[in-house]
């Protein structure tokens, strides 16, 4: 007995002493960074806006419900290659130079990747980059090529381009589960930045999701029918369901009954992708739906109604296999110990329409598209079930994520503010931020979206339209949430007005916003787009 009392002795001073030792020098968090594209927060259950609860995410609800939901997480540049530099830099477009789609990224400068190898991680890219060039910063990359297929996609992998057989979503989310399982150095923490193409445009789910929510009629938004009053920029936007959508490409509707031809298609490539197996599946679960959509013989205002059915039907079904992906790494990090230590990022490059204004696509600095979902769960540090309304912006993610890596040295050349202390929920939500600002350039281009800039505060948002336009709009949030009464000329908002002037005057000053970033389009140049586009 006197043995067995030293040797527990002895083991219980060598845990201790372990335990010292693991204080002295704590782990740093592995974190594993899940964006989707254009993935809006009306169609993740956790926000609870009822097109979500009647299509609902279980598995990206799981971080939320392990972790924190930010109500009031935003961009600073609503489009994809820009925000994807955003949150690789910690800058401001104006800043990191990547305004807009179709620019070139600047891989030679510091980033996010780049700072936490020399921190000591080993870092990984999966799926959308969208930034011309190759990933710097990465051990292991394997990119989907431009904009990306929902079958058969290209990808990337060291420089080589391969056609890969499958559906992107779900092979994404397997190169994500190879690298954690059997490639990367386990000796390190890790980052691992898993990008999905869905659900972006054109809107193909999976085989097994093909008729996934026919049975379910989703609520329109009440603006679905609107006449912009108070906005010539949305007058003006080419991106409403019922007007601008490709009756083949987009809302796979077919020429007539009894045939699978697609209508308006202009970019085959899409279904040209497919393998004849993929392509008969698919055609078996469309085909009847479309045959019944003939035969009801729709028009004016029940016929736009169905587009809206028929897009949010398939961007929902879209979402699912999202969703699995979310739930497999997560059982992955449960069943390999690494969820204590691994903080697990859920969120968009951008949140995205479901009707709101009649609209579907992004851009604006109104709500639906300026604000992207925002999960992350941490065990170590975040209260499950927690929920934030601090004003965040992708801008954050960089310094976040170097807080956790790198502990209280962090001092680093950049323009956001750890999430830290809103995470851990050190400070009441209202001491965060007071303002955010928001610029997006991609003018004349896809949509016809004009150039436009602006604050918002909790409350009130005021932004200018610029280019072949220049006209300001101001939202009170909380009277209108719904932006669709712009008071710029209202007396009763005059001095809020003037308030907000003087704020983005000196939060431009403070990010260091030249002239050099007002600068217009040829109007010629805008004329042909308009063209080109409609
Ligand atoms: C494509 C889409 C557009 C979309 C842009 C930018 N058309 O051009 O609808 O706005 O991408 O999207 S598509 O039919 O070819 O998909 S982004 O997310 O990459 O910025
Ligand atoms: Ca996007």
């Amino acid at each position: 007995p006197i043995l067995l009392v030293i040797l527990a002795f002895l083991s219980c001073k060598e845990e201790n002493e372990k335990a010292e030792v693991a204080e002295v020098q704590p782990k740093k968090p592995n974190i594993i960074f899940i964006m989707s594209d254009d993935h809006a927060f009306q169609a993740i259950s956790a926000y609870g806006h009822p097109v979500s609860q009647l299509a609902p995410t279980p598995n990206i609800d799981r971080i939320a419900t392990n972790g924190m939901r930010m109500d009031r997480a935003y961009v600073t540049n609503s489009i994809c290659g820009p925000s994807r530099a955003v949150i690789l830099t910690g800058k401001h477009s104006h800043i990191n130079g990547f305004r807009q789609n179709g620019d070139r990224f600047d891989g030679d400068q510091p980033t996010l990747p780049k700072k936490l190898q020399e921190l000591g991680y080993t870092t990984a890219i999966l799926g959308k980059w969208h930034l011309h060039g190759y990933p710097q910063g990465f051990d292991y990359w394997n990119i989907i090529k431009d904009q990306g297929n929902y079958y058969n996609p290209d990808f990337i992998k060291e420089g080589d381009t391969t056609r890969v057989t499958g559906y992107a979503t779900d092979l994404i989310t397997q190169d994500a589960l190879n690298w954690l399982d059997t490639q990367r150095d386990t000796t390190k923490p890790f980052f691992m930045m898993v990008h999905h193409k869905a659900p972006h445009r054109n809107w193909m789910p999976a085989l097994r999701h093909t008729t996934k929510y026919d049975s379910i009629t989703f609520p329109l938004p009440d603006t679905y029918f609107t006449d912009h009053a108070g906005s010539q920029a949305s007058q003006e936007q080419l991106q409403t369901v019922y007007k601008d959508m490709y009756e083949g490409h987009d809302l796979k509707m077919t020429k007539e009954l009894g045939s699978p031809e697609l209508a308006h298609n202009p970019w085959t490539t899409d279904f040209e992708r497919m393998t004849p197996q993929q392509r008969e599946a698919w055609d078996a679960a469309y085909q009847p739906k479309n045959d019944a959509f003939h035969k009801a013989n729709l028009h004016g205002k029940a016929l736009d109604e169905w587009k809206g059915q028929r897009y949010l039907r398939d961007y929902m079904a879209t979402i699912a296999a999202v969703d699995e992906g979310v739930g497999q790494i997560l059982d992955y990090l449960e069943a390999h110990n690494l969820d204590e230590n691994t903080i697990v990022v859920y969120t968009s490059d951008q949140g995205f329409y479901l009707g709101e204004k009649g609209f579907f696509d992004k851009r604006f600095m109104y709500e639906e598209s300026y604000r992207t979902p925002l999960l992350v769960q941490y065990p170590k540090a975040i209260k499950a079930g927690s929920h934030s309304e601090a004003l965040v912006q992708n801008l954050d993610f960089a310094q976040t994520f170097l807080d956790y890596a790198q502990g209280d040295s962090l001092t680093v050349d950049m323009q956001g503010q750890s999430l830290r202390p809103v995470l851990e929920q050190r400070i009441p939500d209202t001491d965060f931020r007071e303002v955010l600002y928001y610029h997006y350039y991609d003018f004349p281009a896809f949509h016809m979206v004009k150039k436009h800039y602006g604050i918002s505060t909790r409350r009130y948002k005021l932004m200018h339209f610029y280019d072949d336009i220049d006209a300001w709009e101001f939202y009170d949030l909380q009277s209108d949430p719904q932006e669709i009464q712009n008071k710029i000329d209202d007396p009763v908002y005059s001095e809020i007005i003037a308030g907000l002037h003087k704020k983005l005057d000196s939060i431009q000053g403070a990010y260091g916003v030249t002239a050099k970033e007002f600068e217009q389009a040829p109007q010629k140049q805008v004329e042909q787009a308009y063209k080109n586009f409609e």
